[in-house]
């Protein structure tokens, strides 16, 4: 016989995470449970279980990824660039640190070395712990983890000694600002080799558009293809483009090779979404003609 109310709170804290897109609009996660917050050299780091996206990463208040959608982030970033190259061998990624790019890439058999050049050795570690699904492929023999600045290793690599370069790096705020430049994207294009692709990410759409406006010019200038392709991640406000460049292949003939052989289950990608994906929505065209 309680006078219970019927909305009895069930905890005492309703803890939610929220990350501002603009000044009038913001995404939201219930938290379930704080698993990791700490900061490294170069930038704060938390990680907690959400009540439905199931783990989240962020990095200075910016959502990295969430188990539930970072597929659409990750297969779209490197299967695209990889399916359109013939056989890639050699595979660069610049940033990157949980290891959900690594992982996609390692699923090619194709691949013999791939090398991860990552600044923060402190993510990869919250990753290792807390995401290992995501960070399976550190422990691969065929991935050789490089702790340093991406932009000075690129800088210093050989002319032509990749076959596929990724970028998976953060917003052009803090650390990642130079990948977004001229000077590193030029730098990317002398060490790929004949017939080399290079993907990068490039932004919101909708929150970022100077972003994809600056790297899509870029890659028209760098590269003799380039296209911008857009995938859906909704913890990160929907559509988020990625921008490619190709010294031979067009990624628009769609897959170079049968998707047969490929390591593990993929949960984004297919044949006919690698060309769909390549259709622009008009207000992203007009950004990136
Ligand atoms: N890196 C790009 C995501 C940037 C999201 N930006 C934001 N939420 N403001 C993702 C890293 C996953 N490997």
């Amino acid at each position: 016989m309680g006078l219970i109310p019927a909305a009895a709170p069930k905890r005492a804290t309703d803890l939610w995470y929220t990350e501002p897109f603009d000044k009038g609009w913001r995404i939201a996660f219930r938290i379930r449970q704080t698993l990791y917050s700490g900061e490294s050299e170069y930038q704060q780091i938390d990680l907690f279980e959400s009540e439905s996206f199931g783990k989240v990463l962020v990095l200075d208040g910016m959502t990295m990824l969430t188990e539930r959608d970072e597929c659409g982030y990750h297969e779209m970033l490197v299967h695209l660039p990889m399916f359109t190259h013939a056989k890639p061998k050699r595979v660069l990624i610049i940033g990157g640190g949980d290891g959900g790019t690594l992982r996609e890439v390692l699923r090619h058999p194709c691949v013999e070395e791939a090398v991860q050049v990552e600044i923060d050795s402190e993510v990869m570690e919250v990753s290792r712990r807390f995401l290992p699904e995501l960070a399976s492929g550190f422990s691969d023999p065929r991935a050789t983890v490089v702790v340093g600045d991406g932009i000075s290793y690129v800088g210093n690599a050989p002319d032509g000694s990749f076959d596929v370069i990724l970028v998976d790096s953060t917003d052009p705020i803090g650390p990642a600002e130079g990948l977004f430049k001229k000077e590193f994207y030029s730098q990317c294009r002398r060490v790929l080799r004949e017939k080399g692709v290079i993907a990068v990410q490039s932004g919101s759409p909708l929150f970022q558009p100077e972003v994809l406006r600056q790297v899509a010019a870029i890659f028209k200038e760098l590269f003799p293809i380039s296209c911008s392709y857009l995938s859906s991640v909704p913890a990160y406000g929907g559509p988020w483009s990625f921008t490619l460049g190709s010294l031979g292949p067009d990624p628009a003939h769609g897959p170079s090779r049968p998707l047969e052989g490929l390591k593990g289950t993929l949960r984004y990608y297919t044949p006919s979404l690698h060309k769909a994906a390549l259709a622009l929505p008009r207000y992203v065209e007009e950004m990136v003609e």
